[in-house]
């Protein structure tokens, strides 16, 4: 029977193809499915056994989105999307990642050029062909060269972005584990170190009752496009977005010794081999073992194996082979954040915001039954276009604040405001105005493409605003999709320390700035980050785990996020920050 996350994946698979086939992100028909994809994914009771009048009284789904859900269930294919994906292969999707190059740019090039992938459209740019092709110019083909090089996409190893491939293995992990004869089912590999860009998805599937039927389901799942292996023990397929995904049926005896070996990273796993070969042991995916005698020494848990090895139980954000095994044989790990650390969220969006989609009182009960205890309200200010709010509203805002208080006795509720920082580092309002806020997120909206010196000066001159307490999603970037803005690192590093600002550690998973990379280089020196949520509405509040994961890969100690510390800690390094 076809899951709801399976029919969810179908319908913004069905959407994202519609955008190319409309030549617009925002036609009818595209709203409709992505609608339709949510209304099916928050739906809790199954959807498979309904009928179609059935499925047209659950919320946010009528006749059309009934039709197509029923073919679903009824054939385990939708034929409008086969013949989508048949028009617009994943190469093809891909050029519409380029910044610049949107779905009508996309078709206008295939119908003049024949760009079918990304490659095309790097040898085309090569040929300085787009230059002279109606509404593009050299400006433009300049960008998008500049754009395909910052990416790293397109070539045989082109990478997606962990905010897909994560949807991607979570749905299935979900499916399988609700298959009869799955214990349960793990992804490895890349997503469960959290690299920002996956090459393929890899999932155990622990079963005792043999792999057969599994690996008969895995290779039929309607999401499928293609399968490239079939076995007992492993198989592969290609689904809808072009993502390889590799199953792998284990016992749980095995499971231990077989999350390490595809856990990886090759590098690191290449490492603890050599300490289990310096024991006259072998090391591989069935096990530690003997290599004399042959008898098995450790298999079933990664504690049990790492323990054999004489390691602590090495967490796999850090399993890259950059020190962690060292660290750990030297007993110096560093002491990590997990989500029942935090105490606060601080970048949190209203439907004041016009992006924002939840009213306050929902957020706020939202972040009570998360069991925080305080909380920043962070909606956009003034200078954002369109989505910013206005003086008069900032201060109706607090009033409610105020108001709604009494209800919420053991929240703490700072009144913020997400503020912009402009090309020079100024931010919105006054000074006055600003004092009048709680608390001060400033972020990079605009602009992003001046030279790095200048956005350095830039970030560095909003860190000495006193009304300013973080530096929100600190480059603007969107994984895999938008570069975001060059920065010097390590002086933006030092005048964190210098000012006392906070750097935030933005959890979208296709944001993850600042990136891991960033938070590896601020090691060892005084930077406070906070890991915020920036919710646009209360699902979003669970996005929290993946800011902890990032910051895990960055080896950020948790005595460094200030949203784990205590109340009244938090708020004097809020109060220092202001009062300077
Ligand atoms: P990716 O898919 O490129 O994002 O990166 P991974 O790390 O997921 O790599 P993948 O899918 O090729 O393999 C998954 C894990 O399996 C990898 O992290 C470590 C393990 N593995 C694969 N091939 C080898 C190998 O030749 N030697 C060792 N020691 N481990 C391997
Ligand atoms: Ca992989
Ligand atoms: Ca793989
Ligand atoms: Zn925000």
């Amino acid at each position: 029977m076809i899951t709801n996350a399976e029919i969810a994946s179908i319908l913004s698979e069905l959407a994202r193809l519609t955008v190319l086939e409309d030549g617009s992100p925002q036609s009818f028909r595209v709203r409709a499915y992505e609608k339709a994809a949510r209304a099916v994914e928050i739906h809790d009771e199954p959807l498979a056994p309904l009928t179609a009048a059935q499925i047209t009284k659950v919320p946010g789904l009528g006749a059309s989105s009934a039709k197509k859900i029923r073919e679903l269930a009824d054939t385990g294919r939708l034929a409008k999307l086969d013949s989508l994906r048949e028009t617009f292969p994943p190469a093809f999707v891909e050029v519409t990642r380029i910044p610049g190059v949107g779905p009508k740019t996309a078709l206008m090039l295939r119908e003049s050029l024949g760009i079918e992938s990304v490659d095309d459209l790097k040898r085309a740019v090569g040929d300085q062909a787009l230059r002279d092709l109606p509404g593009l110019g050299a400006k433009t083909e300049e960008n998008i060269a500049r754009s395909i090089e910052r990416l790293g996409i397109g070539g045989k190893d082109r990478r997606t972005p962990i905010v897909d491939a994560m949807r991607i293995a979570q749905d299935m992990v979900a499916a399988l584990e609700a298959m009869p004869g799955v214990d349960r089912a793990v992804p490895m590999g890349s997503l469960r170190r959290f690299r920002e860009t996956i090459g393929d998805v890899d999932i155990i599937a622990v079963s005792e009752g043999g792999s057969g039927a599994i690996m008969e389901w895995f290779t039929t799942m309607s999401t499928v496009t293609d399968v490239v292996g079939f076995g007992a023990k492993k198989s592969s397929v290609i689904v809808g977005a072009g993502i390889q995904v590799d199953l792998r049926v284990m016992t749980a005896a095995q499971f231990g010794s077989a999350s390490m070996y595809f856990t990886g990273s090759k590098a690191h796993n290449i490492r603890l081999r050599q300490l289990a070969m310096d024991r006259g042991w072998i090391l591989n995916e069935y096990g530690l073992s003997d290599s004399a005698s042959g008898d098995l020494i450790a298999s079933e848990t990664e504690e049990d194996v790492y323990a054999a090895l004489g390691l602590p139980w090495i967490p796999p954000e850090l399993r890259e082979d950059t020190g962690e095994v060292e660290a750990a044989i030297a007993g110096s790990l560093p002491d990590l954040v997990d989500v029942g650390h935090l105490h606060g969220d601080l970048h949190v969006h209203t439907d004041l915001s016009g992006d924002g989609r939840d009213s306050i009182e929902a957020m706020l009960d939202a972040v009570v039954a998360r069991g925080l205890t305080y909380v920043a309200i962070t909606d956009h200010a003034e200078d954002l276009v369109i989505n910013g709010a206005s003086r008069d509203e900032m201060l109706a805002q607090r009033a409610h604040i105020d108001e709604l208080c009494v209800r919420y006795p053991d929240l703490t509720v700072l009144h913020g405001a997400e503020l912009n920082i402009g090309p020079e580092g100024s931010i919105d309002y006054d000074r006055d105005f600003l004092a009048g806020f709680d608390f001060g997120v400033a972020s990079v909206h605009s602009q992003f493409d001046l030279p790095a010196d200048v956005q350095t000066q830039r970030v560095i001159t909003a860190m000495n605003n006193p009304a300013v307490n973080v530096i929100g999603h600190l480059t603007g970037r969107m994984i895999g999709r938008r570069p975001g803005i060059e920065l010097d690192v390590d002086a933006v590093l030092a005048a964190a320390v210098e000012t006392g600002c906070g750097i935030e550690i933005n959890s979208h998973l296709q944001r993850l700035d600042a990136s891991a990379d960033v938070l590896r280089r601020a090691v060892g020196s005084d930077v406070v980050f906070v890991i915020s949520t920036d919710a646009h509405d209360t699902r979003e509040l669970a996005n929290s785990m993946w800011g902890v994961r990032n910051a895990r890969r960055g080896w950020v100690r948790r005595d460094r996020v200030a949203n784990t510390w205590e109340t009244a800690e938090f708020l004097a390094w809020v109060a220092s920050k202001r009062g300077r």
